[in-house]
This record gives C-alpha cells, sequence and structure tokens, in this order.
C-alpha cells in the first residue's frame, strides 16, 4: 500500500537514527501522530508539557546519544515554542530535527488559524529550513534536513502541510524533474586532519612553553586518555569548562577544576599566569578569563574550523577531530623536566578546595547552599549523569560537586537557559535507563517547566531532583549589584512549596533546610527505587562570587548594599564569612 507523507517522514527520519519524538499533538499534525502511532516499533513519542521541553529534550538526546534528537510540535503556538530548546541545541552544536504542522497548502499564508510561517520563523536558528510541498517531496527534505543537522550541528527543520501528511504518495503527482527516490537515506561519516605540519608546528609552540595551560572543554570528549597524556608530558593544568566537566576527575592530579564566574581560583591563576594556552574543544564564552591576547602563545584544536581563535588568537590552529589531532601532537612533545607551574597550580587548587569544604560544613539553617550541592555530589554513582539548570545553582553543582570519570554532566551551556534541566534529565533517563541522573535545578528554573516533573511520572523515570530553593534568582540579584552597583530589583520569588508540587505531580518529595539533616534526607531520597524530590532551602544570603577579588565587583557590591538592597546586614554578614571572605580578599 502507498505510504502518505507522514508516514515517509517517520520511515526517513528512522533511516538516519532517529529512535525518539519529543512533542505534543496538535491538530496540526494529527497524520504524524498517527504515522509515530503505526511504527511504535520502531519509532518512541515521548510526550511533555510544553513543546520548549521537547526542544530541549532533543537537544539533550542527541547530547547523551550522539544520534540525531526530534521534537514534534503543532502548527503556530506549538512551533514558537520550540524556538528556545532549539537554539540550545544550535548553541551546544547539537544535531536535532524539528517537525512542525502548517496549516492546509492551499490555505497558508492567508490569515487562517496557528497560520505562522514556521520557515521563516525558523530561518535564524536552523542550518536547514523547508517547507514541504507533497507526498513526493518528503524524502529528499527528510534527507537534507538530516544531513544539514549533522555536518553543521545544529538544528534541521522541516513544516508539513496538514493535508500533505495525510497524502498518499501514489496520488502525488510527482513533477516532470522530480524521479521518485532519488535522494539517498544512507548516514554518511568522515572527519577533517589536520596536516602534519601544522602539527609539528604547534608541537614547536608547545614544547618552547615554560607555564603552559589546557582549556578542555565539550569537545575533548572522545579524547580523554589523549588530553591527560598531553597534560602529563606539558606538566600543564588541565582547566575545564562547565561543558567539560566531566571529561577529567575533578580530583585528577593533572586538572584544576572549572573556570570563570563558577570556576576555581587555581584555574584563574593558570590562565593569567599561563606563558602558553592549549584549547581543546572548547569555546568558553568569557573572555575575561582567558589570558591577556600578548601574555600568552595559543594552539587551538576544533573539529570547527569557524571557532579557531574566536576568543583567543590562535598562531597555530588545528582542525580535526581532537582524539586523532592529540594523538599525532602527543608523539611530537617532549616531556617537561621543570614541572614547577603544575605543582604550584596544583597546590593553589588543593587550598581553594579546602576553603569551599570547610565553608560547607558549617551547621545553619538555612544551609549554606554548597552544603546540598557536596552531599549530593558525595553520593553520585561512578557513571551517574548530572544535568544542570542556569543560575547560582550551576555555580554550586560546578564548584561543591566531585565529579569522577565515568560521569556525565550537561545542560545548556552556551545558551545558559533556565528551564532546561527537568527536561535534560527526561532526555537522560531515557537515553541511560541504567544510569543514575540526576537534576539540579534553581526554584526559578523549575518554576518555568514545572509540568515536566508530570512526564516523569508518566513514563515512570527515576530522576533523582534536587532544588536549590533560596525564593530569589540568586544569580542575578548578585549580578545587578556586582556588575552595575545596582540595589537589587524584582529578583526576589513568592515562595512555592516544591515538596507539594513534587508530591502532586507523583514523585516522592523531601524538603530540608537544617545543613545537620541534609546528608540524611538526601541519602533517603537516593535510596527511593523511583522519581525522587529535595526542595534544600539555602542561605539566601551568600554570593555567587568569582573565585578571586575583582575590585570593581567588590565595591559596586558595597554601594549596591548601601543604597538599599533590603536585608543588607544579612547580606554584610555573609561576606564577610567563608567562602566570600577569601573571595573578596586581596
Ligand atoms: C530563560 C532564561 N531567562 C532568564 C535568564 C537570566 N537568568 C540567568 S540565571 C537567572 C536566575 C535563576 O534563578 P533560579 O532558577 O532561582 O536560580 P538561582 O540563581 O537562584 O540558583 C536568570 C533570571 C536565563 N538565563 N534564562
Ligand atoms: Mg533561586
Amino acid at each position: 500500500m502507498s505510504r502518505n507523507g507522514a508516514e515517509i517522514l517517520i520511515d526517513s527520519l528512522a533511516a538516519f537514527g532517529v529512535d525518539t519524538v519529543f512533542g505534543m499533538p496538535g491538530d496540526g499534525i494529527n497524520g504524524i501522530m498517527e504515522a509515530i502511532r503505526t511504527r511504535a516499533g520502531t519509532m518512541r513519542f515521548i510526550q511533555v508539557r510544553h513543546e520548549e521541553s521537547a526542544a530541549f529534550a532533543a537537544a539533550a538526546y542527541a547530547k547523551f546519544t550522539g544520534r540525531l534528537g526530534c521534537c514534534l510540535a503543532t502548527t503556530g503556538p506549538g512551533g514558537t515554542h520550540l524556538l528556545t530548546g532549539l537554539y540550545d541545541a544550535k548553541f551546544d552544536r547539537a544535531p536535532v530535527i524539528a517537525i512542525t504542522g502548517l496549516p492546509f497548502h492551499d490555505l497558508s499564508d492567508s490569515f487562517t488559524q496557528q497560520d505562522i510561517d514556521h520557515t521563516k520563523v525558523f530561518m535564524d536558528v536552523a542550518a536547514y529550513s523547508a517547507r514541504i510541498m507533497s507526498a513526493r517531496h518528503v524524502e529528499s527534505a527528510v534527507s537534507l534536513a538530516c544531513r544539514h543537522a549533522v555536518a553543521y550541528r545544529g538544528v534541521g527543520h522541516l513544516a508539513i502541510p496538514v493535508d500533505v501528511q495525510e497524502e498518499p504518495e501514489s496520488e502525488a503527482k510527482p513533477s516532470s524533474r522530480n524521479i521518485p527516490h532519488h535522494a539517498s537515506l544512507v548516514q554518511a561519516q568522515g572527519e577533517m586532519r589536520a596536516p602534519d605540519a601544522e602539527i609539528a608546528r604547534a608541537a614547536e609552540v608547545l614544547n618552547a612553553g615554560t607555564r603552559v595551560a589546557i582549556l578542555a572543554g565539550e569537545g575533548a570528549g572522545g579524547a580523554v586518555d589523549e588530553l591527560l597524556q598531553t597534560a602529563n608530558l606539558l606538566a600543564a593544568p588541565i582547566v575545564k569548562a562547565l561543558r567539560g566537566k566531566g571529561l577529567v576527575a575533578d580530583d585528577d592530579p593533572l586538572t584544576t577544576g572549572g573556570i570563570g564566574l563558577l570556576g576555581t581560583r587555581a584555574s584563574h591563576e593558570a590562565m593569567e599566569q599561563c606563558d602558553t594556552l592549549l584549547i581543546v574543544g572548547s569555546t568558553f564564552p568569557y573572555i575575561e578569563y582567558y589570558p591577556r591576547p600578548e601574555r600568552a602563545r595559543g594552539v587551538q584544536i576544533d573539529r570547527d574550523a569557524t571557532r579557531i581563535g574566536l576568543r583567543f588568537p590562535a598562531e597555530v590552529g588545528l582542525v580535526g577531530d581532537a582524539r586523532q589531532t592529540l594523538a599525532a601532537l602527543n608523539r611530537l612533545l617532549r616531556r617537561k623536566a621543570d614541572r614547577g607551574f603544575l605543582t604550584r597550580a596544583r597546590q593553589s587548587y588543593a587550598a581553594w578546595r579546602d576553603l569551599l569544604r570547610s565553608a560547607a560544613d558549617r551547621d545553619a539553617s538555612p544551609m549554606p547552599p554548597g552544603r546540598i550541592a557536596r552531599e549530593v555530589g558525595d553520593r553520585l554513582d561512578e557513571n551517574a549523569v548530572v544535568v544542570w539548570d542556569s543560575g547560582h545553582n550551576t555555580g554550586l553543582m560546578a564548584r561543591y560537586v566531585t565529579a569522577r570519570r565515568g560521569q556525565r554532566y550537561a545542560g545548556s551551556g552556551m545558551l545558559a537557559s533556565m528551564g532546561c534541566a527537568i527536561p535534560y534529565a527526561v532526555a537522560a533517563a531515557l537515553a541511560h535507563p541504567d544510569r543514575q541522573i540526576v537534576a539540579f535545578v534553581g526554584d526559578g528554573g523549575l518554576s518555568m517547566l514545572m509540568g515536566e516533573l508530570a512526564t516523569i511520572t508518566r513514563y515512570r523515570l527515576p530522576i533523582k531532583i534536587v532544588v536549590i530553593k533560596n525564593n530569589t534568582l540568586g544569580q542575578i540579584k548578585w549580578e545587578q549589584m556586582m556588575f552595575l552597583g545596582n540595589p537589587e530589583m524584582e529578583c526576589d520569588l513568592t515562595p512555592i512549596d516544591f515538596a507539594a508540587v513534587g508530591q502532586a505531580c507523583g514523585i516522592r518529595s523531601w524538603h530540608v533546610e537544617d545543613a545537620s539533616q541534609c546528608a540524611a534526607v538526601v541519602q533517603q531520597a537516593f535510596e527511593h527505587p523511583g522519581a525522587a524530590l529535595i526542595e534544600a532551602v539555602v542561605d539566601p544570603n551568600e554570593p555567587l562570587l568569582p573565585p578571586k577579588r575583582n575590585d570593581k565587583y567588590a565595591k559596586n557590591l558595597e554601594r549596591a548594599i548601601q543604597q538599599g538592597t533590603p536585608g543588607a546586614k544579612e547580606l554584610q554578614e555573609a561576606l564577610a564569612r567563608e567562602p566570600a571572605r577569601s573571595m573578596l580578599s586581596p
């Protein structure tokens, strides 16, 4: 029997390795829903409560599986809801296919209901965006959308009029130039490789350095052994961008942990003091945390030639797969006899970790924010998947959770969008049903896509959710004060009883406020076999500060507090306490 447009669509996506579609039904995609229903053996549909979650989950699924992620939304509002999650995919280079409905083909662009031309709307976010014109057009359009998503590591978008979904191929007359099945659905592989002469030049630069640092990110993911070997040869501390947190264990002798506002003092100093920087698979965005261009030489490895020299001048740029490139480079590197730079960086890192540990040890109610992150971190499985949201809570996860090798960390990186953590956790649990999945989320971020708690229950996903409750948009509160010296403005949040919300959505939930109870509560929630939510009330006055004093920020903070930020006395006390005191000390 002849297949219709929607059936060809689903079969063609399956040929490109798509096995899961995140979305919400709607009358603009009923035909596609039916095609998925009749192909349940090869394609599973995951129903979400907001299409933004579908796009986040598709991006996360692509990150976790290495395959194409896919999201589906109806015409008009469904399609526009996808956008933020699709920008996450675009920014973090995750291959995703977005499918949206359109009105009947001969009524589109006629102000009919929900008549948004998604091909225009998606033009910026998608590497390829096409309106499918007939059942005879589906195969080639899917092929191109998938190839663009994979080749450009971004979004391929297809908009399908509702009647084309129903149209049988046999009744759709091809145009005179359209030979049926002229397009291929084969998956193609291949990588660029840097020329040997350039690898030799990179080795010369690195061999000449006396204080080499390595900045590594998500792109170094498949090259961890090679990266450790490079670091060892060069006696170079590995500074990890947030998306690289799980690359190397946080207590590995070759790392100084994270970088940036949520990084460590040792990484900050390594970047300040190095004379040579090797960047591997990272476009960490904050330029002020890189070495000054005139103070260090640069070598950069990236799969994408357009990213070379993006944040820091690369004297040598090597385009290619990190693993192959590092392996070739390592053969040309001489083991540095002087290990002083690494040793000093590691001493600074040890002091930093002691500082955080003792600050989080303080027994108080509400608890120091680091306490909950540390207690969770200490109870993670060897191969846990940890997802983050965006906010102070991300900084707590980054700083207080000790990553071990084999664990996976993920979240919205370059887009840094709030609300991503729960959809990311859903995708992680579906991609890795045998692994422990833990989501860190703020009270602001959770309230954005709170409906997905019901998605967790619907699919019985044993996700552990840690809600950092400070009743404020914490990160922004501190940024308003620190960056501009202004009093906090409209950051406070009306409290929500998240434990009650969790219970109402079918998730066993705990509330903890007192630091001395924290370990026991985390233990209980983690031992619970199903999904669990921990609402952890933390001290809202403990700031999120860069690891090393910034004079301007310190002055601004004082000014903001004097100029009328509520709770001035408590804020002053928190700033005088560890870990803030050390971070503000010259
Ligand atoms: C979708 C979106 N809106 C706004 C922001 C700006 N923003 C970054 S962090 C933050 C505060 C987050 O608050 P919450 O989730 O409570 O986390 P906290 O900082 O308190 O831990 C805001 C508003 C963002 N990153 N994403
Ligand atoms: Mg908050």
